[in-house]
């Protein structure tokens, strides 16, 4: 290993923290992780996270992922790896976390002393101890307050890319303010999770870069600057506290002193701006242009690349982390996998292979039947309950089993199409579906949403897509640095296996069903708000 040249890219995820280090072809020759609750008792954590009373407010230590960090680069040199190999390091975080430096901190992060492990260091910085993560739904009020102080939520969601959201940073900063005025007074320098990382490296406060700071109800997403009106109805002097934001592939410099003494690194190890946890994923993924990402897991996720948005009620755009004048839509369906399986359960005794010999059976258009399945309170769209229409429109308490199975699978992938296109998606004939996750597996699965989308799905077979994209935006910011070279063209695309093409006739079937579907979504959005 001594003499290859390496890229390493960090995961502060919820959980854990993850390294991975690439050689110069991208192969993964080191990985480890830290986990928060196991590794780390002592912060007493339960999934990196402590739910407090309220069950809306949701925290974790900062010093915890500090203490992470020392613990990971320690087995790191204890394993012999050879810090001044790399060439260049960049990382990622949960998105909308918020770290809050004290009056002086810069200070101390400026002359770190090698001989102490970062947390002793760093045990005093903090004016929050406890920062609010993106799980916290305790901001309803500030959320209100900014979306009226803009002038609605369609007006915010023009310039930031998104209404509202509880998680959303802009709003645990004001809650922040409201309710601990003096930790607030004594904040120096709000970081993101991934921004904070990256302090650490380069012994600095390092800016937010535009897409993890799309995830803040702050940036106006299109000029990539801090939106006066919006900075002023979360808290007084925030553009101070914030600092510049920069493109998610800026050098920010090199590590600091502490790192080339303590551990090795060399004195021209580039830090990468870190950024958030999804746009890091399309980094992982090598995403392309028009190309959509569908993770089906415990909950669903759908990220497109897009160079045209258009901000909605529902979903986020971010600015594109490797490309900066491109955008990213993002969205969230929670209910995902278990929705899955507890119709599984119901309708084909437990069994994917009966369930998934009902999907091939069943017609496509499903002879007109359409369903809702949101057993707990869906994210996309805002409704809960579980809501069936026959052919002609009427609702319906029940559906035979194979209609039901063929009705929950159409219903959660309709609502995919229509959410992505009202962000200004579009289905062109090159787009590809990219499929991950556990359900992937399952081709009867991916038939139907080959069908609704009108595109080929391929499964893409790639862990820890987020730590990996890091050390792949190391290497694109460096190079970066010579030459204005794409991110596609530093990376060959990634190897994909095309598992399902749409069939002949789904497009004429799927686009009246599509439109019948938005009206449907609309009554039971209203029957959900008048329960
Ligand atoms: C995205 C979001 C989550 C976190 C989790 O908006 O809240 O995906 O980034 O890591």
């Amino acid at each position: 290993m001594a003499s290859a040249a390496h890229y390493l890219g960090f995961d502060f995820s919820t959980q854990q923290l993850k390294v991975i280090a690439v050689n110069e072809e991208f192969q993964v020759v080191y990985e480890d992780n830290v986990q928060f609750d196991k590794d780390l008792p002592e912060f007493g954590t339960q999934g990196g996270v402590h739910v407090h009373n309220d069950k809306l407010t949701v925290t974790s230590p900062v010093l915890m992922w500090v203490k992470a960090l020392d613990i990971i680069l320690d087995r790191m040199k204890s394993s012999g790896f050879d810090f001044s190999s790399i060439k260049a390091l960049s990382g990622t975080g949960q998105q909308h976390g918020s770290v809050y430096w004290k009056e002086g901190s810069r200070a101390v992060l400026n002359s770190l002393q090698p001989e102490f492990p970062l947390h002793t260091l760093l045990q005093s910085c903090f004016s929050v101890s406890d920062s609010p993560v993106w799980m916290d739904s305790s901001t309803t009020a500030e959320c209100q307050q900014l979306e009226e102080s803009v002038g609605g939520p369609q007006e915010l969601a023009n310039i930031t890319g998104s209404r509202a959201y509880e998680r959303f940073t802009g709003n645990q900063i004001s809650k922040i303010y409201k309710h601990k005025p003096e930790a607030y007074h004594q904040t120096e320098r709000i970081s993101l999770v991934s921004s904070f990382a990256a302090s650490l490296f380069i012994g600095d406060y390092a800016p937010i870069d535009y897409s993890d700071g799309s995830g803040m109800n702050l940036l106006d997403i299109r000029n990539k600057t801090w939106n006066e009106k919006c900075l002023e109805a979360c808290a007084p002097s925030l553009r101070e506290k914030l600092g510049p934001v920069v493109s998610s592939s800026t050098v920010l410099g090199t590590v600091s002193v502490y790192f080339i003494q303590r551990f090795g690194f060399s004195c021209d190890c580039s830090v990468v701006a870190f950024t958030g946890d999804n746009p890091a994923s399309l980094a992982g993924m090598r995403l392309e242009d028009g190309d959509i990402a569908v993770s089906l897991g415990t909950s669903d996720t759908l990220f497109l690349w897009i160079q045209e948005p258009t901000p909605a009620l529902e979903g986020h755009i971010f600015c594109n982390p490797v490309q900066s004048q491109d955008y990213m839509a993002l969205l969230c369906f929670k209910n995902g996998s278990l929705m899955r399986e507890k119709i599984r359960d119901e309708c084909s005794s437990g069994s994917w292979e009966k369930f998934s010999k009902v999907l091939s059976l069943t017609p496509p258009g499903n002879n007109g039947c359409l369903g809702f399945y949101f057993d707990v309170m869906e994210i996309t769209p805002h409704a809960v309950g579980v809501h069936r229409f026959n052919g002609e429109n009427q609702k319906v308490s029940e559906f035979p089993k194979d209609v039901e199975i063929r009705a929950l699978i159409e219903g959660q992938f309709m609502a995919k199409r229509i959410y992505a296109e009202r962000l200004g998606y579009k289905i062109m004939p090159q787009t590809r579906i990219l499929a991950t996750g556990g359900a992937s597996c399952n081709q009867e699965i991916l038939q139907v949403l080959s069908d609704i989308f009108n595109a080929p799905v391929h499964t893409i077979a790639i862990a820890n897509s987020a730590c990996l994209g890091c050390s792949y935006r190391a290497a694109h910011g460096l190079s970066l640095k010579s030459s204005p070279i794409s991110f596609a063209d530093v990376f060959k695309p990634v190897e994909l296996k095309l598992v399902v093409t749409p069939r002949p006739e789904a497009e004429k079937i799927y686009q009246p069903l599509l439109k019948r579907y938005a009206e449907c979504e609309s009554k039971v959005m209203e029957e959900s708000r008048n329960k």
